[in-house]
């Protein structure tokens, strides 16, 4: 068991349980997407990252591929030394391009990727010095506003914050905003957020990513009733659920569900949950944006837009932010 502490001082475990149960228990039914990622979901989610469908990847992935040293020199202001700061930095297989065009450009930097999962942060202190012998390193392994606490506390250096991967995503336009100005709050006039954003596009590309035919996504949504029969001592039956994904082009939300197939009841340890045929659970939003959504997300929260990143095809944006 996870004997991971939380800021509430709640056990990781009891917390996964009380926001299962806390979901599953209201009206609408909803599950947090923050859950999807056990060892079964990082898999799955490789899988999503390879289907020709989720163009996402490939798309951030080129800008960084191709940009990076358009990208090193706007991060390089005047020279100044800088620490920069990757929130959610996964295995940095694109944030590592970036990292060699700073270094090529032998600029004075400390890398402090941060992640929630341990071993994310061993694998990069262990991998990214192998690759790249000049990187200072530092992981921080927690949640991201206590180790943004703890990077500042480190050095009062400028800040370079990433922000990539389309994370952003999955907050609601109303968390998207309130997770910004927090953010904004713990940096600098002059410091820099690089955040990247999926567009708005032809709503069928959008939709096909989030549904494709293989049924990849759709075991990605159902892992996390195996993972709560795995790990909360559940007895949900796979097969009586089916995944449900929705694109509104109006307002940019990709939004999947689970349904339920017929009238059920599952335990999750000592409590009870009633379903009913064709009730739906809120699993997921994926919000896409507009170049004027992301510009009018910057000024409301403490930032002006400096420059934008795209891919040639122009489905993705890292936007570049400095704070006011
Ligand atoms: C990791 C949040 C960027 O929303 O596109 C992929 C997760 N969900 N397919 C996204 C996801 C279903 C992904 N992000």
């Amino acid at each position: 068991m996870d004997t991971m502490i939380t800021k509430r001082m709640v056990p990781v475990a009891s917390q996964f349980l009380n926001d299962v149960l806390a979901g599953l228990q209201a009206e609408p039914k909803f599950l947090s997407s923050k859950y999807f990622y056990d060892e079964k979901g990082d898999q799955i989610f490789q899988q999503i990252m390879e289907m020709k469908e989720y163009y996402l990847t490939n798309s951030e992935m080129e800008i960084l591929q191709e940009q990076s040293a358009k990208l090193a020199t706007l991060i390089s202001l005047d020279g100044d030394a800088f620490d920069l700061i990757e929130l959610g930095a996964g295995d940095a297989t694109k944030s590592i391009h970036l990292l060699k065009a700073l270094l090529q450009a032998q600029l004075n930097f400390t890398y402090l990727p941060i992640d929630i999962s341990a071993h994310v942060i061993a694998d990069l202190e262990d991998n990214l010095p192998k690759k790249l012998p000049d990187l200072q390193i530092e992981g921080l392994n927690g949640d991201y506003f206590k180790m943004l606490e703890k990077a500042k506390a480190i050095s009062n250096r400028r800040k370079v914050v990433l922000f990539m991967g389309a994370n952003i995503g999955n907050m609601d336009l109303a968390e998207a905003e309130n997770f910004c100005r927090d953010l904004r709050e713990e940096l600098s006039p002059n410091d820099l957020l690089i955040i990247g954003f999926d567009l708005k596009k032809n709503p069928q590309q959008i939709l096909a990513a989030y549904n494709d035919p293989t049924g990849i996504t759709r075991s990605f949504n159902l892992n996390l009733l195996n993972r709560i029969n795995r790990e909360l001592d559940g007895d949900f039956n796979i097969s009586n659920f089916d995944h449900y994904a929705s694109y509104d082009p109006e307002t940019g939300a990709c939004k999947s569900y689970l349904i339920s197939l017929n009238d059920q009841r599952v335990n999750i340890g000592d409590e009870t949950i009633h379903f009913n045929k064709n009730e739906h659970i809120y699993m997921e939003i994926s919000q896409k944006y507009s170049l004027e959504d992301i510009d009018a997300l910057a000024s409301k929260t403490g930032f002006t837009p400096m420059n934008r990143f795209f891919d040639r095809q122009e489905y993705f944006v890292d936007a570049v932010w400095k704070v006011d």
